[in-house]
């Protein structure tokens, strides 16, 4: 979608947009199923680059307790528990510029992938920077889904992060998608940016070839000590808007209300799954941060009537679009 179309979508009355966005939430999941996915940090802090809003950047002084990679039995555990409470996908993050092939750290790494997926789930990890041969090796190991985000336009991305480039990034994710993988690419709200960078990042988003299999929107966790720790919450309704946005620009893709959450009301969840949202991290930790405790997710989808879907393992990645070029969004980012 081009931004212009993205802003007559977002400039809607609010009713307006949701009833499009439910429309095309409908179509493409008739079923209307909530995915709960588990997050786990394998590697705590200490992170050589600087994006403003994370605690896990060495470059500021937070409170987090720094960690190495977890041991494969710690992962597991949590891994086992995690299928057990009904997520369908776990997702391990580590704090990371990227990983290199031949390295000990990422030979443990693809040790531990490969545990995790026999045990039925998606398997997403998050490691920062790929390149080809890394990329391979991770969907041969079983990752399912490589999470990456772009967070913001590529316009406001350098005010956030000056340590590695939005074309970085963007070389990550077609790295991702040559090898086979699903990419797991959204954006974080609350960082300073305008409406016009948060629909620069749909755009972007939308001409990936294929479209992301699920597109994380994340609002601010303040954290102590980061450059962004004052910044103020993200208006509620600006948020539903923005999932709306992302439901229309991203049909088939899953749309996670992420980061964020326990400032959030129940009724403004409610809206979000109306507008589009059709995943949530389940349980009471993201990779540092808060989330709503289990049993408060599981009590709020009961009153929505929302029902969580089954495990789908061999979940194959989108299939490319040959009538598109095949780049992600290079063109439209104006970075190359
Ligand atoms: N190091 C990896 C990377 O940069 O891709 C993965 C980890 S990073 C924590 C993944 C995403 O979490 C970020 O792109 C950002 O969107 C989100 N995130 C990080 N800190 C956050 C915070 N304080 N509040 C909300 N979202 C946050
Ligand atoms: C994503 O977009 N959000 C998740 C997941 N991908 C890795 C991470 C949220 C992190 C929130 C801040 C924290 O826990 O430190
Ligand atoms: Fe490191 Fe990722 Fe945090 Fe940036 S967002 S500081 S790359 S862990």
């Amino acid at each position: 979608m081009t931004l212009t179309e993205l802003q007559e979508l977002h400039a809607l009355p609010f009713f307006d947009l949701l009833k499009r966005s439910h429309e095309v939430h409908e179509k493409n999941f008739p079923d209307g199923k909530i995915q709960l996915c588990t997050l786990l940090s394998i590697k705590t802090g200490g992170c050589s680059e600087d994006c403003a809003y994370c605690t896990q950047s060495a470059r500021y002084e937070t409170e987090l307790k720094n960690e190495r990679l977890l041991s494969k039995e710690t992962v597991m555990e949590s891994a086992r528990a995690a299928h057990e409470n009904g997520s369908t996908r776990f997702c391990m993050g580590a704090a990371w510029r990227g990983v290199r092939g031949g390295t000990e750290r990422f030979n443990q790494v693809v040790d531990i992938i490969k545990d995790v997926s026999s045990l039925g789930m998606e398997v997403c990890v998050t490691l920062g920077e790929l390149g080809p041969e890394e990329a391979v090796t991770l969907k041969e190991a079983g990752v399912t889904a490589y999470n990456h985000n772009l967070d913001t336009s590529p316009e406001h991305y350098p005010n956030i992060v000056t340590s590695h480039t939005y074309e970085d990034r963007l070389r990550t994710i077609r790295n991702v998608q040559d090898a086979g993988m699903s990419v797991c690419c959204g954006g974080i709200l609350g960082i300073s940016e305008t409406i016009t960078d948060r629909l620069r990042l749909l755009e972007i988003i939308s001409t990936f070839n294929p479209q992301p299999e699920s597109v994380p929107i994340n609002s601010l966790m303040p954290m102590p000590g980061t450059p962004l720790a004052e910044n103020p919450q993200v208006d509620p309704f600006d948020l539903v808007r923005m999932i709306a946005c992302a439901r229309i620009a991203v049909p088939g893709a899953k749309v996670r209300l992420s980061a964020g959450r326990t400032r959030l009301s129940d009724e403004t969840q409610a809206l979000c799954f109306y507008a589009g949202a059709n995943s949530i991290f389940y349980g009471d930790k993201l990779l540092t941060a808060e989330n709503p405790e289990a049993g408060a997710d599981r009590e709020l989808l009961a009153k929505l009537g929302l029902e969580t879907l089954e495990p789908n393992p061999s979940m194959e990645a989108p299939h490319l679009d040959h009538s598109h070029p095949a780049s992600p969004a290079c063109a439209t980012a104006g970075c190359c």
